[in-house]
């Protein structure tokens, strides 16, 4: 396992519930419009990946929106670019931190010589934000590969982002580990055939992570391998990156698996 592939919003930090939805009301508000999306309806929402996507599924059902579809295209990208802008103010502001256990994970890979990447359907402008504000403004010096929205606009759970990933990394999907929280994204990164340790985030607290390799609540939690590998290799905490190369090996070369497995009974 030579990178480490994060996921943002949810995973790197609860952007969605606190950051996102909290910028689009502040926008809706600054145009004048009565529209807000509270906590749960914000939920449902989030089945629909994209911010401005997000937001054009929503208009299309609320009689107050305008009718004809350019202008309800254009106000929508009009929202949308306010709304990150927003973001970045509340980001900046402090309001968002990272999630516990990120950047010691990110320290522990970089330290043992993997390479890190980010692949996110998010705004490339909200990874700035974010990460300038967690990591310095240097962040993206510790990163070999970062893929937004912008250059992969087939959103997840499309694979795209995380192809472009591989391809910039030069890696192979056997050779990498994807953290994601949602279903969309753990969906892309199987797509595109990579193992994913799940991590859950506020909305996404009951995701189906059985095609995960493995899953925690945060990072500084237990983590446990996916049901068939439960036999090889105990659950542990926190989230280290020598567990996580050990469950990776025994995924991708399943005779290790069996091995293990073995051992263990016996
Ligand atoms: C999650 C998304 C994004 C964010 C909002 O991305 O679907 O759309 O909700 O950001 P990921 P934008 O979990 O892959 O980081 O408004 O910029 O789309
Ligand atoms: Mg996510």
């Amino acid at each position: 396992m030579r990178a480490l592939i994060w996921d943002v919003d949810g995973t790197l930090a609860e952007t969605e519930r606190d950051g996102h939805r909290v910028a689009f009301n502040e926008a809706f508000a600054a145009h004048g419009l009565p529209w807000r999306w509270d906590v749960a309806r914000y939920g449902e929402l989030l089945a629909v990946s994209g911010g401005r996507q997000r937001l054009l599924h929503d208009l299309s059902s609320r009689p107050d929106a305008p009718r004809a579809t350019t202008e309800r295209e254009a106000l929508a990208a009009a929202l949308h670019r306010h709304k990150n802008r927003i973001y970045a103010a509340l980001v900046d502001a402090g309001a968002i931190t990272l999630r516990p256990g990120v950047r010691r994970l990110m320290d522990e890979a970089r330290e043992a010589g993997a390479r890190l990447a980010i692949a996110t359907t998010t705004s490339r402008s909200n990874v700035e934000a974010l990460l300038a504000r967690a990591l310095g403004p240097h962040w993206q010096e510790g990163f070999d590969a970062v893929v937004c929205a912008e250059e992969a606009p087939r959103l997840k759970p499309d694979p795209q982002a995380y192809r472009q990933v591989l391809g910039q990394l030069a890696l192979p999907p056997q050779e990498v580990l994807a953290v994601e929280d949602s279903p969309q994204g753990l969906a892309s990164a199987r797509a595109a055939g990579i193992e994913v340790l799940v991590t859950r985030s506020a909305y996404f607290a009951d995701l189906d992570a059985s095609d995960a390799l493995a899953c925690c609540a945060d990072l500084e939690s237990e983590v446990q391998p996916r049901a068939a590998l439960r036999g090889a290799l105990a659950p542990a905490a926190p989230v280290g990156w020598r567990w996580l190369q050990r469950v990776h090996a025994l995924a991708v070369t399943p005779a290790a698996a069996a091995a293990a497995c073995r051992s263990h009974a016996g």
